[in-house]
């Protein structure tokens, strides 16, 4: 059996792990305009109309919403972004980041 063929007995596999995504999380408040509301979320997470509506509506009745799902780092610099936008207009528009379970 000189030419018999020994298969090694170790696998090799390789593992790549996807990042963990993170939510942005739009925050109701008392005092943006939801119109203002409606227009970042547009801008900064490129909805339409109806969805960016529906998105402010359902954080405007239940408190919060998810807006969308991204990598760490873009979800944070979005949420800063979209927050800043408020900011700079005198509202407390709040947007969060969490990471997905
Ligand atoms: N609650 C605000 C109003 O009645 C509108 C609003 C909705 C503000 C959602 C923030 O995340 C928000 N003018």
């Amino acid at each position: 059996m000189a030419d018999a063929v020994t298969k090694p007995k170790t696998k090799t596999k390789l593992k790549t792990e996807r990042p963990k995504l993170h939510k942005v999380i739009l925050v109701n408040d008392d005092f943006t305009p939801r119109k203002f509301v409606v227009m970042v979320l547009k801008a900064e997470f490129r909805m339409s109309e109806d969805q960016a509506y529906k998105v402010m509506v359902t954080a405007h009745q239940k408190g919060v919403c998810v807006v969308a799902v991204y990598t760490k780092d873009i979800a944070e610099t979005k949420a800063t972004w979209a927050t800043d936008a408020g900011r700079a207009q005198g509202y407390p528009l709040l947007f969060t980041t969490e990471p997905e379970e």
